[in-house]
């Protein structure tokens, strides 16, 4: 169905105003708004520009409001002259565009305040999410979540150069094994990078990659006015030159205008009758006008290629473009940060008939009466709903996580115990989580939840080897009741996978809990997805496991020593390193409340950092008082008595290390204590709160947990600090009240070997623990030392 010429000439106006907007926005930050260190802020003019027509056929008339959509970032200034348009963005913080609360350089879901619905920047993150967020679309709609919902599709607009980044084919081929729908990708085919143009035939490449997927793909690449002129006499030799024309010379003769194009065209058709004369016959503004009506600038085309799509396979659009189209450095390979000038700007404002004092002014220079585009806006279909961003009610958690205890158990073993007990019952909890692993699932020890609760798949497939009766001790039976995804080994994935699963609640209404297991280095693999699920706001668990060097044998290469400090640092993520599993359950049950509480600062992701190594378990009773001291990062296991020489802080499995070097060095120093330290992460961040705090209400006598935990110490006792992991996680303790301390940990990787050789290679064992005490105490030497084994 074409849309009628009256709403395409509508559309473009409004498409024109975007353009104009998103470029004022950029102009004002730039050259308006007192600066006062004199930098440019910069922008993105020719980026945006690529996208105008696209971006406003889509907002303006083919989204729904079910449909979410990531946006390259640099079209960020597009999308908040929209939002501007519709009403839901204000002038004050276009004005103050990428300045401190305004409009967001790149769109945020979490720092804009237009209804942003992926946020993206690091390229290539968005794209994939679009697709993971169609697939969790499909998980709600099979466990029948979705009432009466419709299906909305998931669409990102990507920079061809974009597409380079190795995170959008992982996440194709997880798409195509699960069944992709309802996806739209419309690259943006401007032919250039930020650096300079795009190998030719880039299209060919992605058009086989598409198809290869199951994709359909479409070839936008003719705009009307072109579509017409082929039609005339002579059209189809103008056609062949333009398809032969590398990309590169395009963008030139873009850049130069419609006398380089005449130049150009003459020289190399030469003088051949039919087609000189459909040259000859327009003006060099008119001939400039034809070339750069590539189908991407073109909301005749544009409309009538979305429209066209009435099925939810997954579609690929290449939308030929021009790089900064409309602005005086449309097509220069160096545009990328380029800006218009004040006399090109002032220029152009002449050109749009917009008075000087009148820029902001949404319907200014338009030939529509105000009225109707404001009708055509508040009937747009996106905006039939209001604002598009859900939430779903809270999920009870029990007081108490249970699991089957054993006196010997390792941290890996307790999650997948806490797992399996999940699974048994029948709680509202254990119905909304959602697990997840990249290819380790039964090595991180979910097997046992997987097998009671099945894999998704939205069509049945039984595990064959259970029915051809062959034992086997997992079942791998797929469902659409299932409750696992099982994903290939990229971990970018399974972090694009949480963001999408994490925002459910927002985006679907319905909300997920969602478990990722991984082992501990490869975070490091999928960190900028990580680091994007947090910036978004999505609410997951990580579980971790095998970590450190603990995993001795394992291999050097499956070594971690950065991902505590990782924990530590990555905002909206809170990490945790227990050494027992009881610690464990009191986290991860603290863990689904804090995935469910409300805004960023009080909610969050949850990161446990887990261990192989099988340990005694204390036999103790949990009481408030230490479940909250676990969650807040640490509790005393041997309380220090009033004249404490030395103190032995511990974080995860180097536990029996430290216990029996407290033992030992008990003998010759006074009242020693043993901190046990669950989350380094929560105690540091407790305490720079704390400091924050009592900065802002002067004379609050707010003290942190750490700061109440090291109160007593005398001032001249030691600390040892010691963690299977790099050694300035728990360093700082120093500063808190001023102890001195020596942190053991790792800073060098590769070794295999047993456990106890590596700690001791690595100055983490009992006597490296004693060494270090002794170091910071006076007095006699400790009289025993563990007996080498
Ligand atoms: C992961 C990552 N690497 C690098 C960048 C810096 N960067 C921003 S845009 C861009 C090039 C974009 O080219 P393209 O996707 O074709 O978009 P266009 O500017 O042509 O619209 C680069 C390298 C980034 N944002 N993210
Ligand atoms: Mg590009």
């Amino acid at each position: 169905m074409a849309t009628e010429p009256a709403r395409l000439e509508v559309l473009s106006a409004l498409a024109r105003k975007v353009l104009w907007l998103s470029s004022w926005t950029i102009h004002h930050a730039n050259h308006i708004r007192p600066n006062a260190d004199g930098l440019k802020v910069g922008g993105h003019q020719a980026s945006s520009a690529s996208l105008g027509t696209i971006m406003s056929a889509l907002y303006f008339s083919v989204l729904r409001p079910q449909d979410r959509v990531a946006v390259k970032p640099h079209a960020s200034p597009v999308f908040h002259a929209i939002q501007y348009l519709f009403g839901h963005q204000t002038r004050e913080k276009l004005e103050n565009f990428r300045g401190f609360k305004g409009a967001q350089s790149y769109p945020s879901r979490t720092k804009d305040t237009d209804d942003v619905d992926f946020s993206t920047g690091s390229v290539g993150l968005g794209v994939a999410q679009t697709l993971f967020s169609s697939l969790v679309q499909d998980y709600v709609k099979a466990h029948g979540w979705m009432k009466d919902r419709p299906e909305g599709r998931m669409i990102a607009l990507v920079g061809d150069a974009e597409m380079d980044e190795g995170n959008i084919f992982e996440a194709l081929l997880e798409g195509w094994k699960h069944g992709l729908r309802n996806t739209w990708w419309v690259v943006d085919y401007n032919r250039q990078s930020l650096d300079a143009v795009v190998r030719e035939g880039l299209w060919e490449k992605f058009e086989s990659m598409f198809r290869n997927f199951g994709w359909d793909v479409v070839i936008v690449k003719y705009g009307r006015l072109m579509r017409a002129a082929f039609a005339e006499p002579g059209g189809e030799a103008l056609k062949s030159w333009i398809d032969a024309c590398p990309n590169a010379m395009y963008a030139a003769l873009c850049f130069q205008g419609g006398a380089a194009f005449r130049k150009h065209l003459t020289d190399e058709i030469g003088d051949q009758g039919a087609v000189s004369q459909l040259i000859d016959r327009r003006s060099d503004g008119e001939l400039l006008e034809l070339m750069s009506n590539l189908g991407g600038h073109d909301m005749a085309s544009m409309c009538e290629a979305f429209e066209a799509i009435d099925h939810d396979r997954p579609v690929c659009f290449i939308a030929y473009t021009i790089k900064g189209v409309g602005l005086p450095f449309q097509g220069h390979k160096d545009n990328h940060a380029g800006l218009m000038t004040v006399t090109q700007m002032e220029k152009w404002r002449t050109a749009q008939n917009i008075r000087p004092g009148h820029e902001w002014e949404r319907f200014e220079g338009l030939s529509q009466q105000p009225a109707a585009l404001e009708a055509f806006l508040s009937d747009a279909p996106f905006n039939r709903d209001g604002r598009r961003r859900l939430t779903a009610p809270v999920i009870e958690i029990p007081e108490r996580l249970s699991f089957k205890p054993s006196p010997q158990m390792s941290t890996q073993q307790g999650f997948g115990l806490v797992l399996n007990e999940l699974a048994r019952g029948d709680s509202e909890l254990a119905s909304r989580i959602v697990t997840a692993s990249p290819d380790v699932t039964v090595s991180t020890n979910l097997g046992a939840w997987v097998n009671r609760r099945g894999l998704f798949a939205r069509a049945e497939k039984a595990d064959l080897f259970r029915s051809e009766k062959i034992p086997s001790t997992f079942n791998w039976d797929f469902s659409p009741r299932g409750q696992h995804i099982e994903l290939g080994i990229a971990e970018m994935n399974l972090f694009i996978l949480m963001s999408a699963l994490g925002l459910s609640h927002a985006i679907n209404g319905e909300r997920l809990l969602p478990i990722a297991t991984l082992y501990d280095p490869f975070i490091q693999r999928g960190l900028d997805a990580l680091n994007y699920a947090c910036y978004q706001d999505a609410r997951f668990m990580v579980a971790a496991t095998p970590s450190g060097i603990t995993l001795a044998p394992e291999g050097g290469a499956h070594q971690s020593i950065a991902t505590p400090l990782i924990g530590m640092a990555q905002d909206g993520l809170a990490a945790f390193e227990p050494a027992f599993v009881d610690e464990l359950a009191v986290i991860m049950g603290w863990g689904f409340q804090r995935m469910q509480r409300e805004g960023a600062g009080e909610g969050g992701s949850v990161y446990l950092r887990l261990s192989t190594r099988t340990l005694e378990q204390p036999q103790r009773m949990m009481t408030p008082d230490l479940q909250k001291a676990i969650t807040d990062g640490a509790y005393w296991l041997r309380k220090p008595g009033e004249n404490c020489e030395a103190v032995i802080a511990y974080t995860g499995a180097v536990a029996p290390e430290a216990i029996e070097a407290i033992g030992l060095i008990g003998e010759s120093r006074r009242d020693v204590g043993l901190l046990a330290i669950t989350s380094a992460d929560r105690l540091h961040s407790g305490w720079t709160t704390a400091r924050k705090m009592r900065r802002d209400h002067r004379g609050l006598p707010h003290l942190s947990h750490i700061e109440r935990l090291l109160a007593p110490l005398p001032r001249d006792c030691g600390i040892v600090t010691v963690i299977d992991g790099h050694p300035a996680t728990l360093g700082w303790l120093g500063s808190v009240r001023g102890h001195r301390v020596e942190a053991l940990g790792v800073e060098q990787f590769g070794q295999t070997g047993t456990i106890d050789d590596l700690y001791r290679h690595h100055g983490m064992d009992a006597n490296a623990i004693i060494d270090a005490a002794e170091s910071l105490t006076a007095g006699a030497p400790v009289r025993h030392r563990k007996m080498a084994v």
